[in-house]
């Protein structure tokens, strides 16, 4: 194979001829993101039984343009899953059905397999990426017709951590809702959300956090509004959360979704 070859006359039977085969086919780039090798041993420390292969070439890897959302983002497959998104959509599911019974779900699946140690992170930044594709098609069917503005609030993912998927749809949510958002980003640190919120004159501001080393920023960015700009409404929302969690940081609210900071948001504003 080193010399050109596709393949040899091997036997598909012998475990370690196959183990072999697929190595090379990683090694030599032609097996597109490492997919084959991956779905033949992730999870194993020994090489797979010869039924479990045989199980894993069975796998219709041709037909993914009829996969389903789900798959695609658990395998990884950004452009397959903005087509799936759009069938998904088209089959009568609601974009925020999408999200939240397609989207979110797997993403969880991943994130499962990834702290098990059958899935590794570039397989997780391949799903965050086919997620995204999916999100961006979902953006643009949500996009309603402009309406007033009800109010200004601002939305980061706190410092230290980078996952901004879930801000990003509580953006969405809110711009749809009639607020306007000004998002500074992912890993932002405390006093420049301070600052901002000083600077804009905000009364609303929605922080993320999506991992227990990060939920002490959110602490560290709740206490500095409580010294500078005491009148600073603060929900917090993220997968490691919870409302007693909330509580304990001195959040005025929490959000386990995008609708609750819309909800939460409609409270203080239109009330
Ligand atoms: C995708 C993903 C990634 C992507 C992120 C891409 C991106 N642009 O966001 C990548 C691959 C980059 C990544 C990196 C890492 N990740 Co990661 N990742 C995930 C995964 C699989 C999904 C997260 C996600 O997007 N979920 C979907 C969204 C929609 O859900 P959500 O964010 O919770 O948002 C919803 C609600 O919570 C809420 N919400 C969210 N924010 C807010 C804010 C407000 C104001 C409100 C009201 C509501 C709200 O509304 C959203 C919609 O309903 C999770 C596992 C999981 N199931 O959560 C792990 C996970 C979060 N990652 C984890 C880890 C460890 C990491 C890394 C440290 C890995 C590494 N070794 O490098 C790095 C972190 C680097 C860093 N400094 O941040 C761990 C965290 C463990 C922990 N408890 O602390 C998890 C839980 C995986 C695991 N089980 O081990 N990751």
């Amino acid at each position: 194979m080193n010399n050109g070859l596709n393949a040899a006359i091997i036997n598909p039977n012998n475990d370690q001829i196959m183990a072999a085969y697929r190595s090379a086919n990683a090694l030599l780039g032609r097996d597109a993101n490492c997919m084959d090798y991956i779905s033949a041993y992730a999870g194993t420390q020994e090489i797979k039984t010869v039924q479990s292969v045989k199980k894993a070439e069975e796998k219709p890897e041709a037909k993914s343009s009829g996969m389903n959302l789900h798959e695609c983002i658990v395998r990884g497959l950004s452009s397959q899953s903005a087509e799936a998104a759009e069938t998904a959509l088209n089959s009568g599911k609601q974009p925020l059905e999408v999200i939240d019974e397609l989207i979110i779900p797997a993403l969880d699946e991943v994130g499962k397999g990834f702290e098990a140690g059958t899935i590794y992170l570039p397989q997780l930044l391949m799903s965050a990426d086919a997620a995204k594709a999916a999100f961006a098609l979902i953006k643009e069917k949500l996009s309603g017709t402009a309406q007033q503005i009800k109010g200004r609030v601002i939305l980061a993912t706190v410092k230290g951590d980078i996952h901004d998927i879930g801000k990003n749809i509580v953006k969405v949510m809110m711009e749809n809702y009639g607020y306007e958002v000004i998002d500074l980003g992912k890993d932002v640190p405390p006093q420049v959300i301070v600052d901002t919120a000083i600077r804009e004159n905000i009364r609303l501001v929605g922080l993320s956090a999506l991992m227990t080393t990060t939920v002490v920023s959110m602490e560290e960015t709740i206490k500095l509004f409580r010294q500078q700009k005491p009148d600073t409404k603060i929900i917090v929302g993220g997968a490691v959360l919870t409302q007693e969690y909330a509580d304990q940081i001195g959040a005025d609210a929490y959000g386990k979704d995008a609708m609750a900071s819309v909800r939460y948001a409609d409270s203080i504003f239109t009330q």
